[in-house]
């Protein structure tokens, strides 16, 4: 593999953990990685595969019919282990694709880890600590090592991140139907499996009569709706009618980095506002607290460069009494695995977007395929490291590209 050197700053001696600002990683993160063995890595690889959604995704920024996903291949010591990019292949919910994912683990991310002695997780990550952004593909190296420290010391990454629970409550993400009447009779679907709470998306257009629709019908069902960055301050007026409805809260209503404007909007309307997109890193989630821009945060690991970063922004919250929950980007197998985990944490009280694979896939990327008991719950994976790994047949067979690099 390249030097790491030729690309950027990045030194091959590891130096103190340290995180993307500069700073020293934030005890919340050195705590749960306390005692994990340190790793050697001895190659890795970079696929992207290919999964046919079940049935299109329709969001406020567009239809998705197949899910691509970048999945990242470490092994060393007689171990392999695994890391899944959330990125997508338009920049449509981040900067990030998967393109320029895959360019950053191959140039950046990766060469001060292939290769290096045994080092802690801490120490591998060190050495990209300079790299800005990229916050996807950051997550695929970090989920990667966590995987395979996880599988070298024995400990699932429940453990690692202090998981409480055994068994996550699941939701349901509903993309924008063609109708109203095919909104809910998917809702009675969903209902009929267990999920405990429903999620819709939402545009300007397609809200209040949505709410309405779905309440009318529903009278008790703990359902949100999902906004995408879709609505600006100019939809106020819209936005106050929807808490006629109940709903559990409204999702990312306003632009990414739209702090004020959240807060100006959580202070006019009596429906919580969860932040997604807005909190990508732990600073954010600092921001957002201390100008009550909502009043709860979706956690997804890639939006916020990594499962540490997403546990440690899970203990900010819940010191200041905001309930979390994990979100998802219609991951294979492996990402739900470790979004599962993550799930088990004990301020993740409201239900997450970690639904079972056939929400998803006809079939998973993993051999036991992640089932919703009738509870609307699924069990936080036990095993060593991410506690799943996937079908080699699988793989074989949703693979588009492949890549070694040593
Ligand atoms: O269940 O994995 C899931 C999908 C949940 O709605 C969901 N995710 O904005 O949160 C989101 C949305 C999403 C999906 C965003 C894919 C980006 C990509």
């Amino acid at each position: 593999m390249n030097s790491a050197t030729a690309d950027g700053p990045a030194t091959q001696d590891a130096p103190a953990p340290v995180t993307p600002a500069g700073g020293p990683l934030p005890e919340a993160i050195s705590r749960r990685l306390q005692g994990l063995p340190a790793v050697r890595v001895e190659g890795a690889a970079l696929r992207t595969v290919e999964l046919p959604l079940v049935s299109p995704f329709t969001t406020s920024f567009g239809t998705q019919t197949v899910r691509h996903a970048l999945l990242l291949e470490l092994w060393g010591d007689g171990l392999r282990a695994w890391g899944e990019c959330v990125a997508e292949t338009v920049p449509a919910y981040s900067s990030e694709t998967l393109l320029t994912a895959r360019e950053t683990l191959r140039r950046h991310l990766l060469p001060p880890v292939v290769g290096a002695p045994a080092r802690t997780v801490a120490d591998h990550l060190a050495g990209s600590a300079w790299v800005r952004g990229h916050q996807m593909a950051r997550t695929t190296l970090e989920m990667a090592l966590l995987d395979l420290a996880g599988q070298a010391g024995g400990r699932s990454l429940g453990q690692i991140l202090g998981a409480t629970r055994d068994r996550v409550g699941c939701g349901v993400s509903i993309g924008i139907q063609p109708s109203l009447d095919a909104t809910l009779a998917l809702i009675e679907g969903y209902l009929a499996q267990g999920y405990q709470r429903i999620k819709l998306k939402c545009r300007p257009g397609y809200d209040v009569a949505l709410a309405r629709a779905v309440r009318e019908r529903f009278p008790s069902c703990p359902v949100m709706l999902d906004a995408n960055s879709a609505y600006s301050l100019r939809d106020l007026e819209t936005l106050r009618q929807l808490d006629a409805y109940d709903l559990m809260m409204i999702e990312q209503p306003l632009a990414t980095d739209d702090f004020v404007d959240h807060a100006a909007l959580q202070a006019a309307i009596r429906t919580p506002v969860c932040l997604d997109e807005s909190v990508h890193s732990l600073a954010a989630a600092h921001t957002a607290l201390a100008l009550r821009a909502g009043r709860i945060v979706n956690l997804k690991p890639g939006r916020v460069g990594g499962f540490l970063v997403a546990a440690a922004i899970h203990d900010l919250c819940q010191a200041h009494g905001w309930p979390t929950w994990v979100g998802g980007m219609l991951e294979t197998g492996l990402g739900r695995a470790a979004n599962v985990a993550l799930a088990g944490l004990p301020n993740n009280t409201l239900p997450g977007d970690t639904s079972a694979s056939d929400r998803y896939f006809h079939a998973d990327l993993i051999p036991e395929p992640f089932r919703l008991a009738p509870d609307g719950t699924l069990p936080v994976p036990t095993g060593p490291g991410l506690g799943v790994a996937p079908d080699p047949r699988r793989l074989q067979e949703t693979t588009l590209e492949y890549e070694v690099l040593r």
